[in-house]
């Protein structure tokens, strides 16, 4: 999704804020005050929001100079508003007002991802150069064998080589778009950190670990605790899949013990690692189908890519999406124009103008993909009637969950049976290559998904000076993913800003998060359909009691704290990766059985 505001940050008393000294000096509010500033605030919220996201779907979908203006200007203004409302906000702290309110002011409070600093030609400045960043990186490209590549043409080859010249080459040919960013970045941070001052906020990272209806550092603590719950199941995949690349490669190229070689996992930051699973695949147990050749031999493309994703939602009860849906979305890469690639979910009037923007390639990666966009879509459209500062999800990492969720059930060989893709579903012999296959992508992926934001919390704090940020980095990655990069990086690379969300500033806690949702979600939708066999095979595909059940978690948006809208559907209070460890179970043990004589951890 594309944040303009950050409308799930969570509040934090904004003592240290001017206005509540000058509020001090006139008489105080009243609760029909309160009530009154609200209901101008999101109407003038909900008007600055449409024109901006107009604006910035523009600017995404045709990056050229004038629209990074119009982009900047519209940002700016949308930012101003709300830094002044936030602080407005805050005269109304000591105010008896009704729950609905102060839930409002709250989110009103914690609203923004990046807020500019209260001095003239300072929001311009800020949102400038965060146009600036996210075009630079989506328009990034490189040489390399006399031919001009672009993510996607790098990403295909990470994925399909298997020659570590190769992948070397191309994974330090996209890093080298980066280094000019470092100083904007830098910059960015310094005004963003100064507009969260304002707000009462110690940084921008405290800002943004407020959005979790909890103290800031009792989120941060949250989060190590469920790396606890999950980091085994990490050693394990990582010790097994190091001794394959091992055989493959040899230990001139990726030695059997210490980290793992980042450019051989098959993806351009080794987030996820499916596209290696023919390295990885057990050699006693083989997968009958492969989905990206089924998908290619089926005759899919794109659109049909698409409406298959629709028809999975359909299924469970979701209304159809719009005929503009089809009309505006960005579905493939143009030709003829620059656009950020990364895909995304917009919503662009606040009611039934959903889209999705995506260069969509036929494979089972934008398969997955494309159901992730349209949980966001789906999402928003459920939550349409909340008023303005109610709609968004119960926290973010809800609605990165979402679809994810979805995707769990359309992977299933029971689904791809029944729209067609494969004849058989495989027995029990194939349980443990598919759930291999999903520990590349849902396992592998959880460090990465933890340490984007542990190195930005700490760039944001002054922990990490724009001189350490790529050293840090790489301290970060070694130490949750395991890996290192194919040689020494140069002095003045900038390795965090080769990955879309730091210079598209859109923080990452949310997908490490989601991943833990996303199998508590499908645990509780199982249980709730009766299924008593192992949770990978389960699919709710077809079943509009559940997804009626669960469009009522999604129709709550915001309106609560997000415990509420997980009880709603799971029954349960707490974030809890015991059904993602549930659903591993069997691939854990084969795991441990497999790893024997290893010497784990790096
Ligand atoms: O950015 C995304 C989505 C858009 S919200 C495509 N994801 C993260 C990433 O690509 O890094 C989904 C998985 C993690
Ligand atoms: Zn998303």
């Amino acid at each position: 999704m594309k944040p303009l505001l950050m409308t799930s940050l969570a509040s934090l008393a904004l003592a240290s804020c001017g206005l509540s000294a000058q509020a001090a000096t006139r008489a105080a509010p009243t609760p029909a005050e309160a009530k009154a500033f609200i209901t101008k605030a999101e109407a003038d919220l909900a008007k600055a929001n449409i024109y901006a996201a107009k604006a910035s779907w523009v600017r995404a979908t045709y990056i050229t100079e004038d629209t990074q203006w119009l982009e900047a200007k519209a940002g700016a203004e949308q930012n101003e508003m709300a830094t002044r409302l936030a602080k407005q906000a805050a005269r109304y702290n000591s105010v008896k007002v009704d729950a609905v309110t102060r839930r409002k002011l709250d989110l009103l409070k914690r609203s923004l991802v990046l807020p500019a600093p209260d001095r003239a030609g300072a929001a311009d400045a800020l949102a400038t150069i965060a146009s600036r960043l996210d075009s630079t990186y989506s328009t990034g490209k490189f040489s390399y064998n006399g031919k001009t590549l672009t993510l996607n043409d790098a990403e295909d080859i990470l994925a399909t080589s298997r020659d570590p010249a190769v992948t070397k080459a191309v994974w330090e040919g996209w890093r080298t778009i980066s280094p000019p960013m470092r100083k904007d970045y830098a910059e960015l941070i310094s005004m963003a950190n100064e507009g969260s001052r304002s707000l009462g906020y110690k940084d921008t990272g405290a800002l943004w670990r407020s959005g979790y209806d909890m103290n800031p550092d009792a989120f941060a603590k949250e989060t190590d605790r469920l790396w606890t719950q999950v980091q085994p199941f990490y050693k394990n995949l990582h010790c097994y899949v190091r001794a394959r690349l091992n055989e493959k490669y040899g230990d001139l190229i990726q030695p059997r013990t210490g980290p793992i070689r980042a450019d051989l996992l098959g993806n351009m930051w080794a987030q996820e690692w499916g596209h290696i699973y023919d390295v990885v695949a057990p050699k006693t147990q083989a997968s009958s189908y492969n989905l990206d050749h089924l998908l290619v031999s089926h005759g899919y493309d794109p659109i049909k890519m698409v409406k298959t994703g629709e028809g999975f939602y359909s299924s469970i009860g979701m209304p159809p999406l719009p005929q503009t849906f089809w009309e505006r979305s960005q579905i493939t890469r143009p030709r003829d124009r620059e656009v950020v690639c990364h895909a995304s979910a917009w919503d662009l009037d606040d009611r039934s103008d959903i889209r999705i923007k995506m260069c969509t390639q036929v494979g089972a990666e934008d398969f997955v993909t494309i159901h992730h966009e349209l949980g966001h879509n789906y999402y928003q459209r459920a939550y349409q009637d909340q008023p303005f500062l109610f709609k968004s999800g119960a926290n973010d990492g809800f609605h990165e969950a979402i679809g994810d969720f979805a995707a769990l059930s359309a992977l299933t060989p029971t689904y791809l049976k029944q729209i067609g893709l494969i004849d058989t579903v495989p027995g029990d012999e194939e349980d443990i290559p598919f759930l291999l296959k999903t520990a590349m992508d849902k396992i592998a992926f959880l460090p990465f998904g933890l340490l984007v934001d542990k190195w930005r919390w700490q760039v944001f704090s002054g922990e990490i000076q724009p001189d350490q940020y790529n050293d840090a980095w790489w301290a970060l990655v070694k130490q949750y993913q395991g890996l290192t990069p194919p040689s020494a990086r140069p002095a003045n690379a900038f390795d965090p800003g080769a990955k879309y969300h730091v210079p598209g500033n859109t923080p990452y806690m949310r997908y490490f998060l989601a991943r833990i949702y996303q199998f508590q979600f499908h645990r509780a939708a199982c249980q709730q359909a009766g299924w008593t066999g192992p949770l990978h095979r389960c699919s709710i595909y077809g079943n509009e009691k559940i997804g009626k059940k669960f469009n009522t978690m999604l129709e709550m948006g915001q309106s609560k704290p997000w415990p509420d809208a997980l009880e709603a559907f799971t029954g349960q209070r707490q974030t809890d990766a015991s059904a993602l460890t549930d659903y591993f179970k069997p691939l854990d043990a084969w795991l441990t059985e497999q790893n024997k004589g290893e010497v784990c951890g790096w």
